[in-house]
């Protein structure tokens, strides 16, 4: 079966030796501490739809992204690809904000919260968190509770 390829953003913020992330309040990873992003609308392209979403999720303007991954997902026994643009947000304006959807909190490196974020987290994030560029692959269990193979690996350009 052709898979079916779904393009999503994913954004996140280091500053002061502190990452920002949102606690997902409703939705897709509902329960779960993640960056911000979301799906690519009709009619705009992958980096404005990052900055869209992260203007809705957080309240943070984003004036300069950079990105540094692209990482694949898919589920046991669905079709369907999820291909995520992973964002490092260079510079923004505003303040952090609860929307309806995230409630956004610092965490220093040494608090991430790994045990509440998607399973693939604990893999990319450091690498993410050095200042890496990489790209990847995971395939889940139905659930989404386990990776059940992976791929990462560091490039020096995307
Ligand atoms: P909405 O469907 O709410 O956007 N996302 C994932 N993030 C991580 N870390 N791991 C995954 O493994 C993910 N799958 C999706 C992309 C969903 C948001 O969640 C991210 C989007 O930022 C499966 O619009």
């Amino acid at each position: 079966m052709e898979n079916k390829r779904k393009i999503l953003t994913l954004c996140c913020l280091k500053k002061g030796g502190q990452i920002l992330l949102g606690m997902k309040k409703r939705g897709f990873g509902a329960g779960r501490w993640n960056g911000f992003g979301g799906k690519v609308k009709t009619g705009e392209n992958i980096e404005q739809a990052a900055i869209r979403e992260t203007q809705e999720e957080c309240g943070i303007e984003i004036i300069e992204l950079e990105k540094t991954g692209i990482v694949n997902f898919k589920f046991e026994e669905s079709p369907e690809i999820l291909e995520v643009h992973l964002f490092n947000i260079k510079r923004f304006a505003g303040e952090p904000k609860e929307s309806e959807e995230m409630e956004p909190r610092w965490f220093s490196y040494a608090e991430i919260p790994f045990d509440s974020m998607w399973p693939d987290d604990q893999f990319w994030l450091p690498l993410f968190l050095e200042g890496k560029k990489f790209k990847g692959y995971f395939l889940f269990n139905k659930e989404g509770s386990k990776v059940l193979q992976k791929k990462l690996e560091i490039i020096n350009e995307i």
